[in-house]
Formats: structure tokens, C-alpha cells, sequence
């Protein structure tokens, strides 16, 4: 494979789904261009973006012809390319099986829940919003994380004490779920310890921290 890679990721850069790739990218030291697209930038509606991903989301990652969607498969797809072994990425198949289910966790049960709540109270005018269903979405997504809290009590990262790409999928939510204000929200100590320490890492400073939008 080769070393240098030419690497362009089309997507906003306040989507939570580029930001995992952003932070992924960071954590491998990997070089790469930028495109901005979506919501106000638009471009992902053209003939020339749904040609690479007929989804119309982003992101996109694109390595010379090859072309990949779906934000924790570019993840693992970088780790596996570029990430020569790195740990972010385990390789036993245990080990590599509990991380996936992570991310397989965060699209199928976390984002589904906090979805609703992210749009309600970032994207959405206070007098526009529906605070009861925002509530109801935020006490689904409160059970939620208390499966990661659980998970939490008894390791340093999710999956112990490597810091992996579980981790990079579940705290670009993290930084939503605890960033948000103005719902009730249960108490979840391992949640916030872990996120204590994930927080200082370089690139969630850079791509997860900045203001949500
Ligand atoms: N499961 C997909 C979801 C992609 C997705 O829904 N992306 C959102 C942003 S987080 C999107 O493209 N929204 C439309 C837009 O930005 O115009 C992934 O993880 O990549």
C-alpha cells in the first residue's frame, strides 16, 4: 500500500460523522484535503458527488480511485490501509469484533436517539422547538449511554486500556450529549470521567470541541 496517500474527505466539518473520520485521521497522522459539502455548502445533491456515494451524505472518503461512504467504515478502512498496526484499530479478532460492535452500537442505537435531540436544541430556534419530544428522545438517549457507563466503570477506554476508534465514535457523542443544555439528564460518572480523558486528546480539541452548529 502505498505510503503517501493522496486522501480527499468530502463533508462539513460540524458533522458528527465527518468529525469521527477527522479525529480517526489525526490519530494516524495521516495528510489530507478537505472538501467542504452538505447542508449549506450543498454539492452532495450534484450528479458528481451522488456518482461517488448515491447516498448523498457525507462523508466521502476518496483514495485515488477508490472511493468509500459510511464514516465507520472509512475508519477502519484508514486503519486498516494506513494505520500499520496501530492499536487504535486491534488486529486480534476479539479484540477487533469488540470494538465494531461499538460503532456497528453507536448507528444502530445511539444516533437514532440523538439525533433528535442534537436537532432539537442546536439546529432548531428556541421558540421552533418541541421540548417534550425533545425531552422523550433525551430519555432514550440518557438508557443509552447508560450502557456505556456500565461498560466504563471497570476500564479506562471502552475496550480497556488502549484508546481505539470505539472511542472516537462514541465521544464525538459524547461532546454532544454532555454539550447540550436545557434537558434532564441522569448522571452517568464513568461516562464523564472517560470523557475527562479523552477530552484533552489534540484532535478532539481541534475537530469535537469547537462550537456545535
Ligand atoms: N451512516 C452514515 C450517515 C451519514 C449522514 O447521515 N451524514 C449526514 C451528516 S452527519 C449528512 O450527510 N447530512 C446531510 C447534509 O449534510 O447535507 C455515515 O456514518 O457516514
Amino acid at each position: 500500500m502505498d505510503s503517501k496517500p493522496q486522501l480527499t474527505i468530502w463533508g462539513r466539518a460540524n458533522s458528527v460523522n465527518v468529525q469521527k473520520v477527522l479525529w480517526c485521521l489525526a490519530e494516524l497522522d495521516l495528510p489530507y484535503h478537505r472538501i467542504d459539502a452538505g447542508m449549506q455548502f450543498g454539492k452532495n445533491d450534484q450528479a458528481d458527488y451522488l456518482a461517488m456515494n448515491p447516498n448523498g451524505r457525507v462523508p466521502t472518503l476518496v483514495d485515488g480511485d477508490y472511493v468509500l461512504w459510511e464514516s465507520n467504515s472509512v475508519m477502519r478502512y484508514l486503519c486498516m490501509a494506513y494505520g500499520q498496526g496501530s492499536p487504535i484499530y486491534p488486529q486480534a479478532p476479539k479484540a477487533r469484533a469488540a470494538v465494531d460492535r461499538w460503532l456497528d452500537w453507536t448507528l444502530s442505537t445511539l444516533q437514532p436517539v440523538d439525533r433528535p435531540v442534537f436537532w432539537g436544541l442546536v439546529r432548531t430556534p428556541p421558540e421552533k422547538r418541541d421540548m417534550v419530544q425533545i425531552q422523550q428522545a433525551a430519555d432514550a438517549a440518557g438508557a443509552a449511554w447508560r450502557v456505556v457507563d456500565e461498560q466504563l466503570a471497570s476500564r479506562r477506554f471502552i475496550e480497556g486500556d488502549q484508546f481505539t476508534i470505539a472511542d472516537i465514535a462514541l465521544g464525538a457523542f459524547a461532546r454532544r450529549w454532555l454539550g447540550v443544555e436545557g434537558i434532564i439528564k441522569p448522571k452517568r460518572p464513568n461516562l464523564e470521567r472517560w470523557f475527562g480523558e479523552i477530552a484533552p486528546r489534540p484532535a478532539f480539541v481541534r475537530f469535537i470541541a469547537p462550537p456545535m452548529s
